[in-house]
């Protein structure tokens, strides 16, 4: 395999531990602090996790390691969609364990959760552990979205350890997986296995995080990269003065993304979903937010301009959101294939319009025609559009469009509209982790060991003070238990780690909300450029403008 200078120069970089845990495994003690509650629903969390919840929240010190010497097989999977620096975390825990005792052995589960159900697995040893020191990606191992959640996949994890003699499993993933990883270990502590469960916090959406996880790793290499990105096409914007950029970024289910790089990059416009859910806003009312400010800056001779959509935002908009679960009830079962065979698209609107409401065949008309296609041609295993596919950055391009005829034709605007659209995505979810996710990621899966060696199960592996520097970090562990609620998920009632969205009275909102106005009619974009792994701190080392915010 060729490797670029930067990959070779990434090898040699020493991820930096929290202060607490640098002075090797025999100097890590532990304290134990409050007995912990689930966030709400405190009886039927406590119901459905007799033996895991309740729990005490731990934190690391220096001092002498009491924990019982005793050899360990870990087994770790990677979960979901890939975030940058989920293989620190496989080598943070690789090198704890082996610090402790190099008999002490790490499975790699293969290509997600299925990996322990198929016992598909590798054996790491040193020199596969170095080819990914400090890289992007989840090639390591492979991830995979197979849900861990049925009582006969928990019984076949359980036969695989025991062959195995695995005592301890990590898993790296998102709320989903973190709640199966909760399930799991009551499952395991339930039927005696001896099996420990410790979840680590992924997911580049930044929507897993709560009083006790400031940020789920990847939020910050990934936005970095977006920033960087949205920065060259701002500058490129303000250069040529002749296109309007609609930009649609990741962030299935929050707006934390799309908010991120819109307080690195100051672009004119950023929306942002809790907010319009919150305001009840409309699709055409949405366009006419942004058609004022590209009537504004057209005014001024300007335009052009920067639009950043966040993935999930029609999802927030209430009448779309009517609108699809109108068009998943008129295709479910069997209706969907009366629907399918209909050989033109005239017919299928008929068919359309008449199962549709009035009001949300209001909707679905104003659509342009691509879109409307698209909310027919996708769906999910449940038989659900799949919000995430639709070209939101196109649908609201479109709609602003129209706006702008129509304030032609009323004589209040007589500038030139040139939209262009991109999609980013996947390319921040495998970037290099950025110094900041090097350390975290690597810190994680470190004192994902301390857990496993201490025997705690269901706890997160938690690392905090990260608006600090490293050396300030506190590392310990959190009951997953206490991150759960009940919510109704496929018409059933289940226990979940509640997913975090944007706040609308955190200092992050607010801060873009007092901007926004001038940045919408002004050209007061900024240019983070890209990703520095050598250098001054300053430059290198400092995280998210949302973690500042949130911490000042
Ligand atoms: P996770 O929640 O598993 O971390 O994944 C988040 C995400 O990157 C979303 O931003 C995006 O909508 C989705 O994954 C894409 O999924 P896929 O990789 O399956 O296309």
């Amino acid at each position: 395999m060729k490797l670029s200078p930067l990959q070779i120069a990434r090898y040699q970089y020493q991820p930096k531990l929290p202060g607490m845990l640098r002075n090797g495994i025999a100097e890590i003690s532990v304290r134990t602090g409050e007995k912990t509650a689930s966030v709400a629903d405190q009886q039927k969390i406590a119901a459905l996790f007799p033996n895991t919840y309740g729990k005490e929240e731990i934190t690391f010190e220096k001092g002498a390691n009491t924990s019982p010497a005793r050899k360990h097989k870990v087994g770790v999977i990677l979960s979901g969609g890939q975030a940058p620096g989920g293989h620190n975390v496989v080598c943070g825990l690789y090198d704890a364990l082996k610090a402790t005792d190099g008999d002490n052995v790490l499975y790699g589960f293969k290509n997600g959760p299925i990996g322990i159900l198929k016992d598909d697995y590798v054996i790491f040893d040193d020199e596969l552990i170095d080819q990914y020191r400090n890289t992007g990606g989840f090639d390591i191992i492979g991830s995979g979205r197979t849900k861990l959640e049925t009582e006969d996949q928990f019984e076949v994890a359980a036969e695989v350890c025991r062959s195995h003699g695995i005592t301890a499993i990590v898993i790296i993933g998102g709320d989903d997986s973190n709640t199966n990883a909760a399930v799991l270990a009551e499952y395991f502590a339930a039927h005696d296995t001896g099996v420990q469960v410790i979840g680590c916090p992924k997911t580049i959406d930044g929507d897993l995080k709560n009083e006790d996880i400031e940020c789920s790793f990847g939020f910050d290499t990934a936005t970095k990269t977006y920033s960087e990105l949205i920065g060259n096409i701002e500058r490129d914007a303000n250069s040529a003065k002749k296109y309007w950029h609609f930009i649609k970024v990741m962030g299935r289910s929050a707006s934390h993304v799309a908010l991120e790089c819109a307080l690195k990059t100051q672009p004119n416009i950023c929306l942002i979903g809790e907010e319009v859910a919150a305001r009840k806003m409309s699709l055409s009312q949405i366009a006419d937010y942004i058609a004022d400010s590209v009537c504004a800056r057209a005014e001024r001779g300007m335009n052009f301009g920067v639009a950043i959509i966040p993935e999930g935002i029609v999802e927030f908009v209430p009448e779309f959101s009517v609108l699809i679960a109108e068009i998943n009830e008129m295709l479910a079962g069997q209706k969907a294939d009366a629907f399918n065979a209909l050989a033109s698209w005239e017919e299928k609107y008929a068919f359309i319009e008449k199962g549709l409401t009035a009001e949300s065949m209001k909707v679905f008309a104003i659509l342009p025609q691509g879109i409307q296609q698209q909310l027919f041609l996708e769906r999910d295993p449940h038989g659900n559009v799949q919000v995430s596919l639709i070209e939101s950055e196109k649908l609201f391009s479109a709609l602003v469009k129209d706006k702008l005829a129509q304030r032609k034709q009323a004589g209040t605007y007589n500038g030139k509209f040139s939209p262009l659209h991109h999609f980013f995505g996947y390319e921040g979810r495998c970037a290099f982790p950025s110094n900041f996710d090097a350390d975290y990621c690597y810190s994680l899966g470190y004192n994902a060991f301390m857990l496993i060696q201490y025997g705690y199960t269901g706890y997160l592996s938690k690392v905090s003070n990260l608006a600090k520097p490293a050396e300030q970090w506190v590392a310990g562990g959190m009951p997953i238990t206490k991150m759960m609620n009940i919510e109704r998920r496929n018409g059933e009632d289940k226990p979940v780690i509640r997913k975090a969205l944007v706040e609308l009275d955190g200092n992050p909102f607010k801060y873009f909300a007092a901007h926004r106005q001038q940045w919408a009619v002004e050209t007061a974009f900024t240019y983070p450029g890209a990703i520095q792994y050598y250098g001054p701190s300053e430059v290198c080392d400092i995280t998210t403008e949302t973690l500042a915010l949130e911490k000042a």
